[in-house]
């Protein structure tokens, strides 16, 4: 297998349950913090570690968030190995989930190389793209092809992306994008409501979107409790993102705890 596609077929790997990823908004956060929260979250059975947030991050505190996530993973992973214990559930991929081009890095593993599908401006759907592909080239990370859709109510991400939301009731218009997805040859679709939305995505979008293609199903925006969690993955998703919840915590066990019940609810 091309070394280029490890982290996707990682990513789009069909399991019996659903997995989490932690999503880390450098702007909110020290490296310092973010590390902490990233080693109580793969503690509690995260799968991923996404870094982004849809304003004030650039190259700078993206770069330093991800080399301090990398180092506290790698030191715990080094220790275990020590004490001859796996530390296969260590290698949890650090993936950028960036606003542009310029908050890219090159020490992350991956990026989600996505276009954001329902926007009404060509810089989200694809400039930004283009400015950014010679820069992942160059760093050799993975690009993982994904459409993004912004669903209601969008959020932030809706008013900088300038997003057409989807509306619950849009279950048409959602297979459609699904199908155009698909088509596109992406191997990911996420579907998002905005960080720390009101609402989360409708699971009858979902639902629908998981009808209309095979495409790996990721859900995030104001889900803050696994039974939340788990009406996503019922209604079809494969990933469950979260960003606001781990920064309610800044005791670590505590966070460890807190996600490890709602990992647990999540595929109960
Ligand atoms: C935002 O979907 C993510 O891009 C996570 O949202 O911060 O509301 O968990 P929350």
């Amino acid at each position: 297998m091309s070394e280029k596609l490890k982290i996707l077929s990682y990513l789009t790997k069909k399991h019996p349950y659903a997995r989490h990823a932690i999503l880390i908004d450098p702007a909110d956060q020290t490296p310092d913090v973010a590390a902490k929260r990233c080693l109580a979250a793969v503690n509690a059975g995260s799968s991923m570690i996404l870094i982004g947030g849809s304003s004030d991050t650039d190259t700078n505190n993206v770069d330093a968030t991800v080399i301090a996530i990398k180092e506290i993973l790698e030191l715990v992973s080094w220790a275990k190995t020590q004490e001859s214990m796996s530390s296969d559930d260590l290698s949890i991929p650090i993936v950028l989930f960036p606003q542009g081009a310029a908050s890219l890095s090159s020490s992350a593993d991956a990026v989600t190389f996505m276009m954001l599908m329902n926007s009404t401006s060509s810089r989200y759907l694809i400039e930004e793209q283009v400015a950014g592909a010679p820069h992942i080239e160059r760093s050799n990370i993975e690009p993982l092809p994904m459409g993004y859709l912004v669903c209601a109510p969008g959020g932030k991400v809706g008013e900088v992306g300038k997003a057409k939301l989807i509306q619950k009731d849009e279950t048409e218009r959602i297979q459609a994008y699904a199908l155009t997805a698909e088509y596109y040859g992406f191997k990911l679709l996420y579907l998002e409501a905005g960080s720390g939305a009101s609402e989360p995505v409708e699971p009858e979008l979902i639902k629908s979107a998981r009808k209309a293609c095979e495409l790996t199903i990721i859900v995030g925006g104001g889900i803050r409790d696994g039974q939340t969690a788990k009406k996503a993955v019922t209604a079809g998703a494969d990933w469950i993102i979260t960003g606001n919840l781990a920064e309610e915590y800044d005791d670590s066990d505590e966070l460890q705890r807190v996600l490890t019940q709602f990992i647990e609810e999540m595929n109960s």
